[in-house]
């Protein structure tokens, strides 16, 4: 008697199995092919995140993928949710140029597309809806204003920068914005500047090759907190003291720059908010239902120098 009951139960459970996993691709989910940028810093791994969990909780099917920072397999991910007939395209973008050609076959295939994170660099504004983002300019700026106002020590600065990926908006704009507020007090020189890629394990190797060849190194700008980071490796491994014998300004304010500025390492750290989930998600039902939108979207954020970091670190969320 037992047998039969059981696979009775079995095959209707199955049955609704079947329906249940049937239900999120009906007619009325959205979906939502996004594609990311890659995994390279902790910045990206709380903005992969934000977009997993918003999209589930606005009922959104997402399709994600990662391109492991190149440009090309961005665009073969485009290519293909263009294919699959996705509802809309998001996408950060990895470098500012380069993006008109798959573009412009999404708005042939008319699928809206949403820039979030990084911008892009094109004469046809209409190959995107919105873009939604930091002003990295303005982080920039923060990060120089954060070093001329609190600078203690007396006669040239060197700084040496560590730069983020080649060709991308955060490493263009940011630099930019550093270099226009540096500018006002001849005493500050950026004395070395090479690209760290945004990961700890570049920005440890170049603060090594910059530690080598240079005999006086009094700051480091570093454009993410995960190349400041590296960097303090290479710093104490060089037998110096991070935060004191070399000033570090940084970007982002993740919890692993709490962390070392609450240890006296890392000077300051410029707010960039990752969470942008939320936000594309209520963008992205908006634009299908074809309310228009801004162009431009900024994120607010902030500035913490390590004074503030003890108290401020409880209520971080990345
Ligand atoms: O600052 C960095 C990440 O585009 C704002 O990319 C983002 C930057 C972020 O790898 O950590």
């Amino acid at each position: 008697m037992l047998k039969p009951n059981r696979s009775l139960f079995s095959a209707v459970a199955a049955g609704l199995l079947v329906a249940g996993l049937a239900l999120p691709t009906s007619a009325s989910a959205l979906t939502l092919g996004f594609a990311q940028v890659g995994a390279e810093s902790e910045w990206r791994t709380a903005n992969t995140q934000s977009i997993k969990d918003a999209a589930k909780a606005a009922g959104i099917t997402l399709k994600f993928s990662d391109a492991q920072q190149k440009q090309e397999n961005q665009i073969k991910a485009i290519r293909s949710y263009i294919a699959q007939k996705v509802d809309v395209i998001a996408f950060a973008p990895v470098v500012t140029t380069g993006w008109d050609t798959v573009l412009k076959e999404a708005k042939t295939a008319k699928i809206p597309v949403i820039l979030t994170d990084r911008s892009i660099e094109t004469k046809d504004d209409s190959l995107y809806v919105t873009m939604i983002g930091s002003d990295f300019t303005e982080e920039g700026r923060k990060a120089g204003k954060w070093l001329l106002e609190n600078y203690k020590g007396q006669g040239d600065v060197n700084i040496v920068e560590l730069q983020g990926t080649v060709g991308s908006a955060p490493a263009i704009e940011r630099k930019k914005g550093f270099e226009e507020v540096i500018k006002a007090d001849p005493r500050f020189k950026i004395t070395r500047s090479q690209t760290g890629d945004f990961t700890r394990s570049k920005g440890k190797e170049v603060m090594e090759a910059f530690l080598k060849t240079d005999k006086k190194v009094n700051v480091l700008f570093a454009h993410n907190d995960d190349m400041a980071i590296g960097a303090i490796q290479a710093i104490e491994a060089a037998g110096m003291k991070p935060g004191s014998d070399i000033i570090i300004v940084s970007i982002d304010a993740v919890k692993g720059a709490f962390e070392a500025m609450m240890a006296g390492k890392l000077n300051v750290s410029v707010e960039c908010n990752p969470q942008l989930g939320p936000q594309l998600m209520e963008i992205v039902k908006a634009v299908k239902a074809g309310t228009p939108q801004p162009k431009r979207i900024n994120t607010k954020e902030g500035v913490f120098p390590m004074e503030t970091a003890a108290k401020e670190f409880p209520n971080r969320k990345y």
